[in-house]
């Protein structure tokens, strides 16, 4: 019998809607769902990956513990959850025992946000391990949003959102979302949204040191030397302040700091910013008086001003423009989603810089540590080293700078589990991997992407196949572990509850409970309920101490000194490496389903002709890229898309490393981005790590 389901896809942020046929336990089809109200039936080319994670081959079914024969060599066991779960629970214990909690490290990678179980669960398990030596994909992403958030707007998670079908005017800087689909922006369907907004006469503004496929969209282009993008906002916002065109409008009751800020930035003008970004000072001008003057504008930055090193000055300042030019807040600016399910409401503000990192002192946000200081934590001996290591649907191997170091480290530790259903570059490495369901084999609701959805929707999916039996969901192994790790210590376990009824008491508890939202009623709807546009809501939704938005951030301002003195006697004429994502991949993992690596190699260097014509290089050949910490060889691509000077290579490849059990991926190997970025290239400011506009020098190949 022929089955239809509804479904999420959780690959990426635009979490568009799904309509997936099945006979039996076969996949017959996933389309996209034109009733979801959100996607509108939009879906990209990784929808289908859905049905070949399911089928995968290479994808654990079982736990697999490492056998090492007399010989040295290797093989995975397959072994019983019992087994699997007791001996996870003992090794974390005796660790804790014998070296304290710190001892013991977790990881956790970018899909746990995208498997509300995990988000709900995981406490389960960290609670009884309250270890200062957490880390997690934050710290080489969105680390600079949730400390800008939190400084502003009174919490880590109260992100505003670009209000794209009502705005006439979008400052865009190092984002892709055409590749991408958008990023802390849940915005499905985004090429018809800009489309749409040209079409209504307004204007899309990219600035990027790539002529990307958004660029080549946008009403206006300008390339931007990587890394200076905190000039360009100074100079923007210091034209602002020049030209009397500050006016934050409806926010001027509830804000301060203004001229602090404005008396503070007085020496980064346009002019300053046109000498280092390559945009000229009447350029830059243009830009802050256009943004002033649009009915509704939006400045937004994304990972190529997050992940570079001064990811926290710009993000900063880019709430700052939006709040000097009154279009926080407001429709067709950047506003605050209301989520039927508000996470905001449920969990803690964040902190900065409670305690830091042991061997280097890094700061903390929200008890986690920059991922850049994992490897010297398990490498350098002392109290409070990193003995054994939890890895959850993380691959910080090819994820985070100098991905070999790590990779070297982890040999080193006494004890490695991981969270994941592969055997991968990180978790060959592990002792125990503990592979969850399917994601067809769980429920879905998205905890996070409503926050961030440029329209209010609610949506929950029940599972497409039944799980088979014996296999646990993510959720469940946190608990399970939770439950034998509180044993082990003596302390008291976290009752499991399902994740569906902490979803159910939240939409009965949440901004939209008078409309009667619920578990039940969602079900009811299995595409999808309409919450309308997003909503202009302050100063109500800020969780400052008095409901203020504080502009004059002691942090980010004292940052203002190491902009300063880093552009003194900043360097000219070194190539700078930026980082590329493709439509058809995603991170370090969708590289194994035929489908998707199909076509030519993308995981090439772009380079400008000029850049190497300079170098003998030929288009096409293969060249050694270097940095500090290491060295690939690659081919490389002519391209007259790239900036002079920069050159781009994707992350998440670097696949043909000996033990892992990814066979596709093996055979589109590629290589690891993060062999080239730096463990000590960072924004010193928040200690997010900085993949984004590193030193590199390319030569010919041998
Ligand atoms: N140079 C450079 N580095 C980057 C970036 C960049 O742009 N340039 N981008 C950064 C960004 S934005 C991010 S988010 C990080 C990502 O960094 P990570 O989160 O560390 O890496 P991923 O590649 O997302 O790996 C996800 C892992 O989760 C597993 N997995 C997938 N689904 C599930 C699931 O449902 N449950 C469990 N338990 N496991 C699952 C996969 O098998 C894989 O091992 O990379 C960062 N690194
Ligand atoms: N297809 C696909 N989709 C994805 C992912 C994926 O890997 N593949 N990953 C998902 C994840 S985890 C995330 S976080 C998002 C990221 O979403 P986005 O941030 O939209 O994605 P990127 O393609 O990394 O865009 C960053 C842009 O910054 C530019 N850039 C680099 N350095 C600089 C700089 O110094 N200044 C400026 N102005 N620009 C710079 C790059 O050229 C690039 O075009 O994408 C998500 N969606
Ligand atoms: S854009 Fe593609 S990967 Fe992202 S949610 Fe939609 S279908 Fe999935
Ligand atoms: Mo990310």
């Amino acid at each position: 019998m022929t089955n239809t389901h509804y479904r999420a896809c959780h690959l990426c942020e635009a979490i568009c809607g799904l309509v997936i046929e099945t006979r039996d336990e076969k996949i017959l089809s996933i389309k996209g769902d034109k009733n979801d109200p959100l996607s509108r039936g939009h879906i990209c080319p990784k929808a289908v990956a859905l049905q070949d994670i399911h089928e995968d081959a290479d994808r654990l079914r079982q736990p697999v513990q490492k056998v090492t024969a007399d010989d040295g060599s290797i093989h995975w066991q397959t072994i019983s959850w019992e087994e699997a779960l007791d001996k996870t629970a003992e090794a974390l214990v005796n660790t804790i025992n014998q070296h304290g909690v710190n001892a013991v490290g977790v990881y956790a990678g970018n899909p746990s946000v995208h498997n509300y179980g995990m988000m709900t669960h995981q406490g389960n398990l960290f609670r009884h391990i309250r270890t200062q030596n957490r880390f997690s994909a934050t710290s080489v992403d969105q680390l600079p949003h949730h400390l800008t958030s939190m400084w502003l707007f009174g919490h880590k998670s109260l992100f505003p959102v670009p209000d794209i079908d009502h705005t006439h005017y979008f400052l865009m800087l190092g984002a892709n979302p055409l590749a991408s689909n958008g990023s802390l922006w849940t915005v499905p369907d985004v090429k018809k949204r800009i489309k749409a907004l040209k079409a209504r006469g307004g204007k899309l503004v990219v600035v990027d040191p790539r002529r990307t496929e958004t660029a080549e969209l946008a009403s206006e282009h300008f390339f931007i030397t990587p890394g200076t993008d905190a000039l360009l906002l100074l100079g923007i916002l210091n034209t602002l302040f020049a030209e009397g065109l500050v006016d934050p409008g409806h926010l001027a009751p509830f804000t301060t700091g203004l001229s602090e800020v404005e008396q503070a930035i007085a020496g980064f003008t346009a002019g300053f910013a046109a000498t280092h970004t390559g945009i000229n000072a009447e350029d830059i001008r243009r830009l802050a008086r256009e943004l002033a003057s649009a009915e509704a504008g939006i400045c937004y930055g994304r990972m190529g001003l997050s992940t570079q090193r001064y990811g926290g000055l710009c993000q900063w300042l880019i709430q700052l423009i939006n709040i000097a030019t009154g279009n926080l807040d407001k429709p067709g600016g950047s506003l605050f989603a209301t989520p039927a399910v508000d996470a905001v409401a449920t969990s803690g503000p964040g902190g900065f810089n409670r305690h830091q990192s042991r061997v280097r002192g890094l700061p903390e946000f929200d008890r986690e540590l920059p991922a850049a200081a994992l490897a010297e934590e398990i490498t350098t001996p002392g109290q409070g080293q990193i003995r054994a290591l939890f890895t959850a649907a993380g691959n910080p191997v090819l994820s985070t700078p100098n991905g070999r170091q790590l990779d070297d480290a982890l040999e080193q530790l006494d004890f490695m589990v991981s969270l994941d259903p592969y055997i991968n570059e990180t978790t060959r490495h592990a002792d125990i991997i503990l592979p969850p369901t399917s994601p067809l084999e769980h429920d879905h609701y998205d905890l996070s992407f409503h926050l961030l959805a440029m329209r209010n929707t609610t949506r929950y999916n029940p599972p497409v196949f039944a799980r088979p039996d014996g296999a646990l969901h993510d959720w469940e192994i946190f608990s399970e572990l939770g439950q034998r790790v509180a044993k082990g210590l003596g302390q008291e376990a976290q009752p499991a509850v399902p994740p569906e009824q902490i979803i159910d008491m939240g939409l009965q508890a949440g901004p939209w409970k008078d409309r009667g939202l619920s578990l039940d009623e969602l079900r009811k709807h299995p595409s999808g309920i309409d919450l309308g546009p997003l909503q202009s809501q302050l100063p109500a939704r800020l969780l400052t101490a008095d409901k203020h938005i504080r502009c004059d951030t002691p942090e980010p301002l004292a940052d203002l000194d190491r902009l300063r003195a880093d552009f003194a006697n900043a360097e000219t004429g070194q190539l700078k490496l930026i980082g590329r994502r493709h439509v058809r991949s995603n991170n370090s993992w969708m590289h194994n389903y035929r489908r998707l690596v199909k076509g030519r190699d993308r995981c090439t260097l772009l380079m400008h002709p000029q850049d190497m014509q300079a170098r003998n290089i030929s288009d096409g050949s293969q060249v050694q890229v270097s940095s500090r910490v290491g060295e690939v060889a690659v081919i490389v691509q002519a391209s007259d898309e790239m900036m002079p000077g920069v050159v781009s290579l994707p992350h998440g490849y670097g696949h043909n490393r000996q033990g892992t059990q990814t066979r596709i991926a093996q055979a589109h190997a590629g290589v690891s981005c993060n062999d080239l970025t730096d463990d000590h290239f960072l924004d010193d400011l928040c200690g997010n790590a900085a993949v984004n506009g590193v030193p590199v020098e390319v030569r010919p190949g041998q």
